[in-house]
């Protein structure tokens, strides 16, 4: 089989998704690009190189013959809006960069986006697919950007890519990095390390969110579909629960002593801008997806794999 290669293999979405893909296709059929965060016991094909060295990649690429790439790579929206600038260089430079060597090579592509797409002036409740795209962030400029530049390379030169809008995404193997949605990740590794935690968005505050067992099989499920069957070519809709952090909260406190003060800072606004709740019912037609992690079993989870992996948590 042709080999896949997956940038940004080491970040938060990566270090999973990498994982389930070696265990799909075999881990001599993944490649990793990725320069930081590489853990000591990585196994697999790792190459070290940045994503504005398009040379680098398309060497890559050639050298293993790639079929298929996952463009992973993505400042994120509370960093981005520390430098707008270098934000649009890595997301939109990067993402023009892998989608001009698809059209070279005839790769398919996996690009993600996010509900951070939309803007104050989207619908907030049950957000439909076909809606208003006005971010007010630099990262959600590029993801409402990069999804119609996806469909141009699509539409222009029959670029097979597929995207996804992932809500906040939460995750015990890796922490984020400069997101607004990272509270809801924070909040388990402070309740498991000091019972404390301070939340940088209100009580309540309520965005969409997944786990990240949901999210691996969301992208395995959207590339393994037969195109015809895609009716959408910027990027779907995907949900799977909502709820505020007061609510994430007294989830946890089920489990754990946890106290809890809420501060607010810039990342509020970000947050504010972004809907309540996702209607995905095309994905759901299209190509299958149905979540399984409800707030129960999510949090649930959270508490035994960072009690069982992360042992300084313990
Ligand atoms: C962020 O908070 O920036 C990301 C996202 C919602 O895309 N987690």
């Amino acid at each position: 089989m042709k080999k896949i290669l997956v940038t940004g293999a080491f970040g938060q979405i990566g270090s999973e998704l990498v994982p389930a893909l070696q265990k799909e296709f075999g881990t001599e059929n993944i490649v990793c690009l990725g320069h930081r965060n590489i853990p000591a016991d990585f196994k697999g094909i790792l190459e070290k190189t940045g994503i504005d060295e398009i040379g680098k990649i398309e060497e890559i690429v050639n050298k293993y013959q790639i079929g298929t790439i996952y463009h992973l790579v993505s400042i994120l929206s509370a960093k981005g809006e520390k430098d707008p600038q270098l934000t649009w260089e890595v997301n939109m430079g990067g993402l023009k960069n892998i989608l001009d060597l698809a059209v070279k090579h005839g790769l398919k592509i996996f690009w993600p986006s996010s509900i951070a797409a939309f803007g104050p002036t989207t619908p907030r409740k049950m957000t439909p697919q076909k809606t208003i795209l006005e971010p007010t962030t630099m990262y959600g400029v590029t993801k409402a950007a990069g999804e119609l530049l996806c469909q141009y390379y699509f539409l222009k030169f029959g670029v097979d890519v597929r995207s996804v809008r992932y809500p906040g995404i939460i995750s015990w193997k890796t922490e984020p990095g400069g997101g607004t949605t990272d509270y809801a990740v924070a909040i388990f590794y402070e309740a498991l390390k000091t019972g404390k935690y301070q939340c940088f968005v209100k009580e309540e505050t309520s965005l969409p969110m997944m786990y990240m067992d949901d999210a691996v099989r969301a992208t395995l499920a959207i590339m393994a579909a037969d195109s015809e069957k895609l009716t959408v070519r910027t990027s779907y809709n995907l949900a799977a629960i909502s709820f505020s952090a007061g609510e994430l909260a007294l989830e946890i406190k089920k489990h754990l002593p946890l106290e809890v003060t809420y501060q607010p800072d810039e990342r509020q606004k970000i947050a504010d801008s972004w809907p309540e709740s996702i209607d995905d019912s095309l994905a759901r037609k299209d190509w299958g997806w149905l979540p399984e992690y409800d707030l129960a079993r999510m949090t649930q989870e959270m508490i035994k794999q960072l009690r069982e992996n992360k042992k300084l948590l313990a």
